[in-house]
């Protein structure tokens, strides 16, 4: 092994991306919200939206039209690529955050045709619109999910409509979005928490990255517990979280843990959520798991769920 190649593997170059308005708001969530030291780039077509963002590089790509081949979208896209390439510089592990709805969203997927190219792996988390955005928006959705299949290692589709369920019917839709931003920073912060900091059981970028490169859509749940019995509630909590609807642990090919305490956790925590896990997965999956220490929580313990390998949505 290469000199170069251990120290990739001790600190992976994490970037985020966030295209349009969503993809924007989404940055400033995650400083909000402290996500660790990554480098984030905001992309839009709108200047006062940009102007907005928290972030480290801001890029103003020109407006583009909305045919379905995307083509002037390609074409701004193509003009600004030089600007993004910069931004990246060696890149590991691209995050690419949009509003799949949005015009600017739905260009996402030539977006992160460019990281692809430089070698970098694509952590894809975009929002799908609510259903009352109309058939035009969930199309262009649509059509940009499956665009991302050629370039992500791994997708996490946001379904608004289904995170609405959970939420009370009179809350205004801003607190939804927020929530909903909350949910994607909480992927983030977990994948980047896995690279960059250790705990009592660590997982190597190696491991972490083949399980992404193989992940495809991908779905994420996370539990919290404090005080008595916390690591069973927040392994329940992440096995029951909304984002898995339909679908349980017993049926993803791909199972990866990532358990969250502050220093004054011990093994047997660590061990108790994961026997929760090893007890509602059926023991067929090959399940992969890290703990990692927050120095901001106390006698708190999350439980993050990442599920693949799935054979519809
Ligand atoms: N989770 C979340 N979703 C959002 C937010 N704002 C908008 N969306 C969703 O993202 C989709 C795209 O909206 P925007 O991001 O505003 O659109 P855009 O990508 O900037 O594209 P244009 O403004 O049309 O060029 C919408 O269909 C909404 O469903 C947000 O703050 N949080
Ligand atoms: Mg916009």
């Amino acid at each position: 092994m290469h000199f170069e190649e251990i120290l990739m593997e001790k600190e992976p170059v994490i970037r985020v991306i966030g295209v349009g308005g969503a993809g924007g708001t989404a940055i400033n969530n995650m400083k909000k919200m402290g996500i660790g030291e990554m480098t984030t780039i905001a992309v839009d077509t709108d200047k006062e939206a940009l102007d907005d963002i928290r972030c480290d590089f801001k890029i103003l790509m020109k407006k583009h039209g909305s045919d379905k081949e995307l083509k002037t979208g390609r074409k701004v896209v193509m003009e600004s690529e030089g600007m993004i390439k910069n931004s990246l510089g060696k890149a590991d592990i691209v995050f690419v955050v949009a509003g799949m709805g949005g015009q600017t969203g739905a260009i996402s997927p030539l977006i992160s045709r460019i990281p692809r190219e430089i070698g970098a792996l694509i952590v894809a988390i975009v929002t799908m619109p609510f259903s009352f955005e109309g058939e035009i928006c969930l199309e262009r959705a649509k059509n940009g999910l499956s665009e991302l299949k050629g370039t992500s290692g791994c997708i996490f589709p946001i379904f608004n409509d289904r995170l609405c369920k959970f939420y009370n019917p009179d809350d205004a839709l801003t607190e939804i979005f927020e929530k909903n931003n909350e949910f994607m920073c909480r992927i983030v912060r977990s994948i980047s928490g896995l690279l960059h900091e250790n705990g009592l059981i660590s997982i190597d970028f190696a491991d972490v990255k083949s399980i992404i490169k193989k992940s495809g859509f991908s779905k994420f749940g996370t539990g919290m517990g404090r005080g008595v019995d916390k690591a069973r509630n927040a392994a329940m909590e992440a096995i029951n979280c909304p984002m898995f609807e339909n679908f349980s642990l017993k049926e993803a090919g791909i199972v990866l843990v990532n358990i969250m305490t502050g220093k004054d956790s011990d093994i047997a925590e660590v061990a108790e959520a994961m026997q929760v896990i090893y007890e509602n997965a059926g023991g067929d999956q090959d399940i992969s798991y890290a703990h990692v220490f927050d120095k901001n929580m106390e006698d708190e313990i999350r439980v993050n769920l990442f599920l693949a390998g799935f054979h519809e949505f």
